[in-house]
């Protein structure tokens, strides 16, 4: 939802909006409440909840409230809380980067492809280096899809590849040139000790040691990817939570014919 439609719509519900000083809202508009839970590591108690209480007033948080406490084993307590949060952010001054392209549907994708390209795409997906997780690249490829958005496999103007997971750069590279890739499209999910930034680095590096870097459309995907970053790192785009196979293959068949007709 676009901005403006959001500020019109909020706004014609309660005159009390202020985009430039947004806050939490809870039961009524700008009464900043949040729920947030944690543990502590300390004993369950009265000295613990009054221990989580200072904790939420330090956060920002006034009227703090622990709700609910159970101790999760001896010396550790869990807590559910709820405050005001006393802080707010300038909506109207943010601004963030994303992939520029017409969002379609599978129908209209591969209507697009057969007239502007002729041609299937070829794209090969793999969750790369040591990450084992296969879930989010599968959303975007398999057959099935998800959450009722068809994948690349379904797509008939798509020939989709999927590799799966803890897939070496030097073989997914190894698979590109095989399969003559139009796009490339990596997951990655664990981003503990900047693994996925070292890894997705390495990608680039070898691709352009390759001479392929320019000749695909090299696209990132994850829970902690973003555009802005897929760019910093030497990729066309990034795509983040949410995200489904209409973005990327919408994206991917758009950029093609953007690269082509400007040759
Ligand atoms: C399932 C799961 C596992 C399963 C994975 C099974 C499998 N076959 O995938 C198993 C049990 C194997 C596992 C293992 C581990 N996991 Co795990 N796992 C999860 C869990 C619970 C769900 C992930 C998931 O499937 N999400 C659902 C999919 C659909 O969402 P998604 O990946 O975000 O994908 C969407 C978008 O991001 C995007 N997308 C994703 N990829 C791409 C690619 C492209 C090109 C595009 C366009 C879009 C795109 O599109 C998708 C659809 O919208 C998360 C916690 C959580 N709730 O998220 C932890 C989590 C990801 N795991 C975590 C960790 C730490 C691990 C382990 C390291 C644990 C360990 N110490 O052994 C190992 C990793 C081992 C390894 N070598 O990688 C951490 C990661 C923390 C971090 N920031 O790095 C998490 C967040 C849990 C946590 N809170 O600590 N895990």
């Amino acid at each position: 939802m676009s901005g403006g439609l959001y500020s019109m719509q909020s706004k014609d519900f309660d005159k009390t909006l202020d985009l430039n000083k947004v806050t939490p809202y809870g039961d009524t508009m700008n009464d900043g409440k949040v729920q947030l839970s944690f543990t502590l590591p300390v004993p369950a108690g009265a000295e613990a909840t009054e221990a989580a209480k200072l904790l939420l007033k330090e956060m920002g948080l006034d009227n703090p409230q622990v709700v609910y406490f159970k101790e999760l084993t001896p010396g550790y307590t869990f807590f559910n809380c709820y405050g005001n949060c006393t802080h707010s952010v300038d909506f109207s001054s943010i601004y963030v980067p994303k992939v520029e392209s017409d969002v379609m549907d599978m129908h209209e994708t591969d209507t697009y492809i057969k007239e502007n390209i002729g041609r299937p795409l070829v794209v090969i997906g793999a969750s790369t280096g040591t990450d084992a997780h296969t879930v989010g690249i599968d959303a975007i490829i398999n057959m099935k899809g998800y959450a009722g958005h068809y994948g690349l496999e379904r797509y008939e103007m798509v020939d989709a590849y999927n590799l799966g997971s803890q897939v070496l750069n030097e073989d997914f590279i190894a698979k590109a040139l095989e399969l003559k890739a139009d796009a490339l499209l990596v997951s990655q999910t664990v981003t503990q000790k900047d693994v996925h930034i070292k890894n997705l680095v390495e990608l680039v590096e070898l691709m352009e040691a390759e001479g392929l870097r320019d000749k695909v459309i090299l696209v990132c995907g994850g829970p902690r990817i973003t555009h802005e970053l897929a760019k910093e790192l030497g990729y066309d785009a990034g795509f983040g939570m949410n995200s489904y196979a209409d973005d990327v293959a919408s994206y991917i068949a758009q950029e093609f014919v953007r690269r082509n007709n400007s040759k």
